[in-house]
């Protein structure tokens, strides 16, 4: 029995004793992935990068992070620490051409059943010894292409207009959390609450006060494995208690849209200069002058 098939029986009968993984290569992927995201609103790729890949995307970051000011305002400090880095493709667009990967990034298209848009990439780091936690919520707000200044706006990062969208536009959008290095049980990894994008968009103090009585499962997954999530899932994470100065847990937060929805009536989508289309047989990258 393949690792994939394992993980697809455990997810069958107990759900909540493994969290559903796969291969890329699997002849069973694409069930996988449906189920996995219908049922319990996230699934995890392993092995979606060879070794080089993963280590060329992991020393772009590394590069990056070596040119980071606190006078920038795509760079987000948390006291001492680098937390996120904003807008990632658009200051090193060759991240891009690493990240998405088609192998992987094809199951989004065949599961939201068109091809996807890229919406917004943010590196996300939390060093060992940190105490930066990230409480339960929902992903609810996208990046658009400008700031209505109402009550559904959501802010401006470094130049991009943010914007809360509705449950129809959430559905019709995946999240890929890219794990460039191991993401480990102490180590600050994602938890999730299995089925809780069934609960639809509600406020932020129901879903913490819902995940409060639920049961959280946390997602130490392998390095170079990608955890795909519905944007209604309950999500959080804890701090980095590692003690090994090596234990940085990084991660690539992608987000993907259907080709055919819009924000609103109003808005379009945030007009990046890099772009990339996710379709079931490739990935077309893009640059607008
Ligand atoms: O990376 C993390 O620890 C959590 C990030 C998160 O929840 C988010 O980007 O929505």
């Amino acid at each position: 029995m393949t690792a994939c098939d394992f993980a697809a029986v455990v997810y069958g009968c107990v759900m909540s004793l493994a969290v559903p993984t796969l291969s890329p290569k699997s002849p069973r992927a694409e069930e996988i992935v449906r189920s996995s995201l219908d049922d319990l609103g996230f699934v995890v790729v392993e092995d979606a990068y060879a070794p080089d890949e993963l280590k060329s995307l992991r020393n772009g970051i590394l590069d990056l992070e070596s040119r980071a000011t606190t006078d920038e305002k795509s760079f987000v400090y948390q006291g001492d620490h680098l937390w996120a880095i904003w807008n990632l493709y658009e200051l090193t667009p060759s991240l891009m051409r690493l990240a998405i990967v088609p192998d992987a990034f094809r199951l989004a298209a065949i599961y939201l059943g068109e091809p996807v848009h890229f919406c917004r990439a943010t590196m996300m780091k939390k060093a060992p010894g940190g105490t930066a936690t990230v409480d339960w919520h929902q992903d609810t707000s996208a990046a658009v292409e400008r700031d209505l200044g109402d009550a559904d706006s959501s802010g401006i990062r470094d130049g991009v207009p943010h914007r809360r969208v509705s449950s129809d536009v959430l559905d019709r959008m995946l999240v890929a959390r890219i794990n460039v290095e191991p993401q480990y049980a102490d180590g600050g990894c994602l938890q999730v609450i299995p089925g809780s994008h069934k609960w639809g968009k509600i406020p932020f103090e129901e879903v913490k006060q819902r995940a409060a009585q639920s049961q959280p499962m946390l997602c130490p997954v392998p390095e170079g494995s990608i955890l795909f999530y519905r944007p209604l899932l309950a999500h959080a994470s804890g701090p980095n208690t590692r003690t090994d100065p090596n234990h940085q847990r990084r991660v690539i937060h992608n987000e993907f849209r259907a080709a055919s929805i819009k924000p609103t009536a109003a808005v379009d989508w945030f007009p990046w200069k890099h772009g990339a289309v996710c379709a079931s047989d490739g990935v077309t990258f893009s640059v607008t002058r």
